[in-house]
């Protein structure tokens, strides 16, 4: 007898233990659900963009974040859309690598009722209605803002040999500041772009290519500019330049960057940096109140751009520096 009440005894604890493990949270089911898509983290950028997401998109804050590295593929990006849509998020974020072969995933996330955020780059879609909001930069005028400083910096009356270090080919970033710098090229008939490389928004792949292009000159070139995509090209191609006996800075090759990142602006400081064109990472905060709109049943604009300025060596004081988050 005492045998049989010790075995009720353990199934009625086992049973508790089931049912007691099922139960949710209550404070569980109200949680939001967010399933982002980021690029990788190939840049001091994307580290800073993706601290950002996390910073914001907590369970204290009333979020679970399922959270994908899509190490810069996009199949991977695409992949973890779909399980997205099968585990029935509330919302989708993608930071999208490339702005193109979106339209298929976006169509099954649009047909699962999911809404979509699209964050930092853009998508380049047919049907506009599959993205409910895009938030990010400008890229052309980030561009547009560079080869006006180069305007000034240098007199029309002068050749410029420019050397352009292209981001990740096909994102949105590189497009639009490769534009502005071709527009620019065309409009300004004694500026000459002698070289283009794909520094693919990595230190390590422009140090590479450009060290490469150096090596395979018989005579080193003038180079009067180097328009580097993102913070960390720059710091590629100032190595490279360096070891070949280059002189960066004013008078010498002066070095334009985009991000501008802390250790872009301290380089800037130095002058080893020429101008940093800024590309504010710290969307998460952005991202939130477009989702907080929609769950309050809002219309939010599809386009949102941050706003963003540019800085030279004179404007990088220790108070701009202590200022800066990232
Ligand atoms: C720009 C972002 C770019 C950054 C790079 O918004 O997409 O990608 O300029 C990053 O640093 O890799």
């Amino acid at each position: 007898m005492r045998k049989l009440i010790a075995i009720l005894e353990v199934l009625v604890l086992m049973l508790f233990m089931i049912t007691g493990c099922m139960d949710q949270d209550p404070q569980d089911d109200d949680l939001i659900v967010i399933g982002m898509s980021q690029t990788g983290a190939e840049s001091d950028w994307r580290a800073a963009n993706t601290e950002s997401m996390r910073a914001v998109f907590t369970e204290e804050n009333g979020y679970r974040l399922i959270f994908d590295d899509a190490r810069q593929q996009q199949e991977n990006q695409i992949t973890a859309i779909r399980r997205f849509i099968q585990e029935q998020v509330d919302y989708i974020v993608v930071m999208p690598i490339s702005e193109y072969g979106w339209e298929a995933v976006l169509e099954e996330a649009y047909d699962a009722g999911i809404p979509v955020i699209i964050v930092d780059r853009m998508v380049d879609l047919t049907n506009e209605r599959l993205m409910t909001a895009h938030l990010g930069a400008d890229f052309y005028a980030e561009g547009e803002c560079a080869v006006s400083w180069m305007e000034q910096e240098f007199s029309s009356n002068r050749n410029l040999n420019i050397v352009h270090i292209q981001g990740t080919l096909g994102s949105s970033a590189q497009i639009g500041r490769t534009e502005a710098l071709l527009d620019a090229v065309m409009s300004n008939p004694r500026w000459n772009i002698i070289n283009t490389m794909d520094g693919d928004f990595t230190q390590a792949k422009t140090y590479e290519v450009m060290h490469e292009y150096l090596a395979s000159c018989t005579v080193l070139p003038a180079i009067d500019v180097v328009y580097c995509e993102n913070d960390n090209e720059a710091f590629g191609a100032i190595r490279a330049l360096g070891e070949f006996g280059y002189d960066i800075g004013v008078g010498g090759t002066e070095v334009i960057s985009f991000d501008a990142t802390r250790q872009a602006l301290l380089y800037c400081r130095e002058g080893k940096i020429s101008l940093c064109v800024e590309c504010n990472p710290l969307l998460g905060p952005l991202v939130e109140s477009c989702i907080i709109a929609l769950e309050n049943g809002e219309v939010v604009d599809q386009y949102q751009y941050v706003e963003e300025g540019c800085f030279v060596t004179n404007d990088i004081t220790q108070e701009l520096l202590d200022s800066r988050s990232y």
